[in-house]
């Protein structure tokens, strides 16, 4: 996928003025190829691209170029290059003409590991090896009550891009379930949920504009349970509608948040009530949950862990006032803990070490970072 976007796993550690000793690789990677040379991978292979030991990640298949564009921005100062993992298989061989059928069946390659150690997950609901991907014409509609088993193939719509107003790669009715389904890098608007949904056992490996929206009515409870996001630009989960949105088992990595109500939407209100528990956010730039305090918005979060490679610091629970459609931007009122809107403690967030929290304007009972 080409699209320019920011890919946010650069580690901002990189020590200046000791550049004698910064590698342009990951340790115990090794380099494919140099910038702007096109390089091939086995499918699903996580991609380092950068230099002086800041790097961008991506999950590619095949052949791509070595370049910014491919990987959403580059490292400043020197030729970047692409490199990949120890446990990364090779490319397979372009298939040479055989000019008789072979007798015996062609050995199946051995499976890439999915995903890369590296990218992390959830203990227990780890990504699938995927071995077939499905390339829908249009979005498919789960009907009410519809249990869609996605047999842990990976999906793709049309589009990979963050450009708002895609359509959904699975639009759930009320009561719809999706599982053991993979959203691929053509992931539009991810999942659409219109009522009360379940979305179990559901990865998405690169976010497209978000990787899914709650829309449901007051009353309607949207349930993501067991599964990974990686790499959004901005908001992984999108709540719009009413009710409940409650996400556990779950690992995300590489995105500016985990979850926001919205600041804006046509009609906008509340209440929105959020359950966050038994979280790994892996490289959260900006936050883990955006909620609207003058809608009554409630956050609660329980075992949340926060993983940082470097020294960025991710607010655990912001809030905003929200406005509706029309009426300008909503507002950023502070960082909080233990208030009636964030229902957390600082003895809810394990720290990675070097992870930091973000307690800007904080108001309640703040930790120390
Ligand atoms: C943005 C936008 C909202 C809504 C949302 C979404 O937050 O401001 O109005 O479109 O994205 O649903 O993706
Ligand atoms: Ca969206």
């Amino acid at each position: 996928m080409n699209f320019p976007r920011t890919l946010i796993a650069v580690s901002v550690l990189a020590a200046v003025g000791s550049t004698a000793s910064a590698a342009n690789r990951p340790s115990g990677w090794t380099t494919i190829c140099s910038e702007n040379q096109t390089c091939s991978v086995a499918a699903n292979t996580n991609v380092a691209f950068g230099r002086a030991d800041q790097f961008r990640y991506k999950i590619l298949s095949g052949s791509f170029v070595c370049n910014s564009t491919t990987f959403g921005g580059k490292t400043a100062g020197g030729v970047n290059e692409c490199s990949k993992g120890p446990g990364s298989p090779s490319p397979s061989p372009s298939p040479t003409p055989t000019p008789t059928p072979s007798p015996t069946p062609t050995p199946t390659p051995s499976p890439s590991p999915s995903p890369p150690p590296d990218l992390g997950y959830y203990p227990g609901c780890a990504m699938p090896t995927n071995t077939q991907t499905v390339q829908l014409a249009a979005t498919r509609v789960v009907a009410a009550g519809e249990v869609f088993d996605g047999q842990n193939k990976v999906y793709n719509l049309n589009n990979g891009g963050d450009a708002e107003g895609q359509p959904p790669v699975f639009d759930v009715m009320h009561g719809g379930t999706v599982k053991n389904v993979i959203i691929g890098t053509l992931a539009a608007d991810g999942i659409h949920c219109n009522g009360s949904c379940t979305l179990d056992h559901v990865w998405w490996q690169d976010v497209g504009e978000d990787a899914a929206t709650a829309l449901g009515p007051a009353g309607t409870v949207m349930t993501i349970n067991c599964g990974a996001a990686y790499s959004a630009n901005d908001k992984t989960f999108q709540f719009n509608g009413r009710g409940e949105l409650r996400i556990s088992n779950f690992y995300v990595a590489n995105v500016g948040k985990l979850v926001r109500t919205c600041g804006d939407c046509t009609g906008n209100g509340g209440p929105r009530k959020l359950w966050v528990t038994n979280v790994i956010a892996r490289d959260v730039t900006s936050t883990i949950v955006g909620i609207n305090s003058n809608y009554g918005d409630v956050a609660t979060i329980r075992n949340l862990t926060l993983n940082n490679s470097g020294t960025g610091k991710t607010k655990i629970c912001q809030v905003f006032k929200g406005v509706v459609k029309g009426s300008g931007s909503s507002t950023a009122l502070g960082v909080e803990f233990n208030t009636p809107a964030c229902q957390v403690s600082q003895a809810d967030v394990t720290l990675m070490p070097p992870s930091q929290m973000n307690t800007s304007a904080c108001t309640g009972s703040c930790p120390i970072p």
